[in-house]
């Protein structure tokens, strides 16, 4: 199938560093549309974060752009397009960015990462050519009928029995919450979108969600040879790839925590406070919302492609949401007052979610995009300690193109 891919794959290539270390991309556009490469987790260098218009022009076709970064965390993280991210990334532009530990705390057997996408193919095998669709933009987004694992459909994945191997998952739809079942992999999770956890945890619910942009390493020790499948949950359940579990010659002892990266906790008490409202959207109650500085409604709003709001606000408006000096706490009370589940996306920082609709959480790992649900409010807090100007967005790509998107600013 055509797609349009970095180095001309799909998935591009597994881009690999060292925590601490420095990633060097030199990135030629030879689409015949601008472009940006955004480098989803990490905490970057504010002129190096790729979201084209915000942090840097989207490079021309035919031209260059240098991305040199340091990678301050060692974890799971992915790159994609940037600038009509809804057709481009949907057509294939992501790939895996790993960052591995100084020194790791343990050796896995095999350390495999599965870039999981969600295809809308036309019954001639091609990409589905119905972009900017109104229907996908102001409902669900862009689902698809056809779900891979790096670009592959139904693969098989060699694994070793008795031996523990970590699986980093990476969930590139452009707008499919994933309902994944793991429970049958007697897997546990070491950490979410990055971040290691303190340690190893069974995993809480099944099936588990994995929102568009979230990632999850887990680590799985097949107890014997067969197969393991991965199963997606969502409708009618079915198999999407599988674990061949091959014997190995050795055992190993278990594995231990990861080592965790070093990121600055929130103080709670001293936080500034901050609320977002978001709406609109098919079933939802917006009227209207303020686009390019006018307010619209009704079907000049619908005629404008803006049909999602944060605080009355479609797209990024010329003044931040916030802005904030470098260090200061941040409280963000986000409520979903749409009918469509969203996965909100924080760049160059990572969060803790503290309460989700007046239920404080206990387990609060680190994350850089969170699910929530329809009526629900999260309250996320962190440090804003990343100079520069910030996007804050709904990853699900027909939502974010529809006006689910603003900024924030650290000086
Ligand atoms: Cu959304």
């Amino acid at each position: 199938m055509p797609i349009w891919g970095y180095d001309g794959a799909v998935p591009g290539p597994i881009i690999r560093g060292r925590k601490g270390g420095t990633i060097r991309v030199r990135f030629r556009n030879e689409l015949d549309q601008p472009t940006s490469i955004h480098w989803h987790g990490i905490r970057i260098e504010n002129s190096m974060d790729g979201v084209a218009g915000l942090t840097q022009p989207a490079v021309e076709p035919g031209d260059t752009f240098d991305y040199v970064f340091t990678v301050p965390d060692a974890g799971t993280y992915w790159y994609h397009a940037h600038n009509r991210s809804w057709e481009q990334v949907e057509r294939g532009l992501y790939g895996a960015l790993i960052v591995d530990e100084a020194e790791p705390a343990f050796a896995p057997a095999q350390d495999v990462t599965l870039v999981l996408d969600d295809w809308r193919v036309s019954p001639s095998g091609r990409i589905d050519e119905g972009f900017g669709d109104m229907g996908d933009w102001s409902h669900g987004g862009r689902l698809g009928n056809w779900l891979t694992i790096n670009g592959a459909t139904r693969p098989d994945i060699p694994l070793a029995a008795g031996r523990t191997s970590r699986v980093r998952l990476i969930n590139a739809a452009n707008a499919r919450i994933l309902e994944l079942d793991l429970e049958s992999l007697g897997a546990t999770v070491v950490a979410y979108d990055g971040q290691p956890l303190a340690a190893p945890e069974a995993l809480a619910y099944n099936p588990f969600l994995l929102g568009p942009g979230q990632r999850m390493d887990l680590l799985v020790t097949p107890g014997a040879p067969g197969t393991l499948a991965l199963i997606e949950m969502s409708g009618d359940p079915f198999a999407f790839g599988q674990f061949v579990v091959t014997p190995a010659d050795d055992q190993e002892a278990e594995a231990p925590a990861l080592l965790p990266n070093l990121l600055p906790e929130p103080d709670l008490a001293n936080a500034v406070e901050f609320d977002l409202d978001m709406a609109g959207g098919m079933m939802g109650r917006m009227t209207g919302a303020i686009v390019d500085g006018r307010y619209l409604e009704g079907e000049e709003l619908f005629a404008s492609r803006q049909v999602w709001a944060f605080n009355g606000v479609a797209g990024l408006s010329p003044e931040p949401f916030f802005g904030v000096e470098r260090g200061t706490s941040v409280i963000l009370n986000v409520t979903n007052d749409t009918a469509f589940p969203h996965a909100m996306h924080v760049h160059g920082h990572h969060f803790r979610i503290v309460a989700r609709s007046d239920s404080e959480i206990d387990h609060r790992p680190w994350r850089d995009t969170f699910l929530i649900g329809p009526t629900q409010t999260t309250r996320i807090a962190f440090v804003a300690d990343n100079p520069g100007k910030w996007l804050f967005h709904c990853h699900m790509l027909e939502h974010q193109a529809a006006g689910m998107k603003t900024w924030f600013e650290v000086t």
